[in-house]
């Protein structure tokens, strides 16, 4: 087939809806904007486990520890199948990782924000799991067979997450007074950067409109925001949490809960590399691979003596 046919079948695989797999021709910037998503996606899930991470030998009962250390453990489940799904596409998971230390790759805003109390913990579950969930079962339907396909078992896996949280911010908003307040004062942190995860505004997102066009997204990122508002709102008012947004109104003629304006200065900093956790996210990551570097030789022996072997 020349260029020009193997494009038309690529772009018919994708109007008809049918996956394009590791195998298919497909254009070389579909290939890139996959290897940046996927890859990006593959470090938030590695670098998220850092927050909560921190909170595991302090969770408030044996019950809790368990739950918490389950949840970090899926984490890092999604980070793998993430690599491999982008592996997929002719780019070494070491490379990947390598643009992850050295800063040149990014991964989500909302993992370089602290988690200082307990009620933290309650507020990634239901607030970023929450988001994430909104945005993966779009991803679910993407174009690209593997990213697809990692994130059907993802989202069952995030559902459990958003469950387990709003169940610690439900506890402790019902609890005593001071619980309420540290609930409360958590909300009030969170929000916000929550809804930066979703991306810049639609008018300042450079990738959608080729993305969307390939049906690798489905919606755009204020879609998805005003989505995750829409069935948050309802969640907080149930628990008798206070929105941190004054400007905060009901439509009745859209349906939609009316949110103020976004702090995209503050996201635009994080996401340079200038949040308040990004330089100790970033430490972290690099003192853990460094410590694990006998882990990574002693396979590679390994694998070469039972190649010879055989
Ligand atoms: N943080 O043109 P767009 C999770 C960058 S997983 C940092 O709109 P796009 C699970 C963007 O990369 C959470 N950077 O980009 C969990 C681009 O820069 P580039 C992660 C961001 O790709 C829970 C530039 O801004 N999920 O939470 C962010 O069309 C609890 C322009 O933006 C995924 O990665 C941001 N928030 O849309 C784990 C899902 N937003 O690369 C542990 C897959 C934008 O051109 C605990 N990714 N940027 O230099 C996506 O859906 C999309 O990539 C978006 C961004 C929506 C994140």
């Amino acid at each position: 087939m020349s260029q020009e046919e193997k494009l038309k079948e690529f772009e018919r695989k994708i109007e008809s809806g049918e996956k394009i797999e590791p195998k298919d021709w497909m254009p070389e910037n579909y290939r890139k904007q996959l290897i940046r998503m996927m890859s990006q996606h593959a470090h938030s899930e590695i670098v998220g486990m850092l927050p909560e991470g921190n909170w595991i030998t302090r969770a408030p009962s044996l019950r809790r520890k368990l739950g918490l250390l389950a949840k970090v453990q899926d984490e890092a489940g999604h980070g793998l199948y993430l690599y491999s799904a982008t592996e997929t596409l002719g780019v070494d998971r070491s490379e990947l990782i390598e643009n992850l230390h050295n800063g040149k790759a990014k991964y989500s805003s909302i993992f370089n924000y602290p988690t200082l109390t307990w009620a933290d913990i309650g507020l990634i579950g239901w607030l970023v799991d929450g988001a994430a969930i909104i945005n993966q079962t779009m991803l679910a339907k993407s174009s690209y067979g593997p990213y697809s396909r990692a994130l059907i078992r993802i989202c069952k896996e995030e559902n459990f997450h958003k469950k387990q949280g709003y169940e610690i911010v439900s506890k402790l908003a019902g609890g005593t007074k001071k619980q309420k307040e540290m609930v409360q004062e958590a909300f009030n942190r969170w929000w916000w950067p929550t809804l930066m995860m979703f991306g810049p505004p639609d008018k300042d997102s450079p990738n959608s409109a080729e993305l969307m066009k390939w049906k690798v997204k489905l919606n755009s990122n204020d879609d998805l925001r005003q989505r995750f508002v829409n069935l948050t709102v309802p969640q907080a008012i149930a628990v008798d949490l206070k929105v941190p947004d004054p400007d905060l109104k009901y439509n009745e003629e859209t349906g939609n809960w009316e949110f103020g304006e976004i702090n995209w200065e503050e996201f635009w900093n994080v996401v340079k590399g200038n949040g308040p956790l990004n330089k100790e996210r970033l430490k972290v990551r690099n003192d853990a691979h460094d410590r694990g570097a006998w882990v990574r030789e002693a396979a590679e022996a390994y694998a070469s003596k039972h190649s010879s072997l055989n």
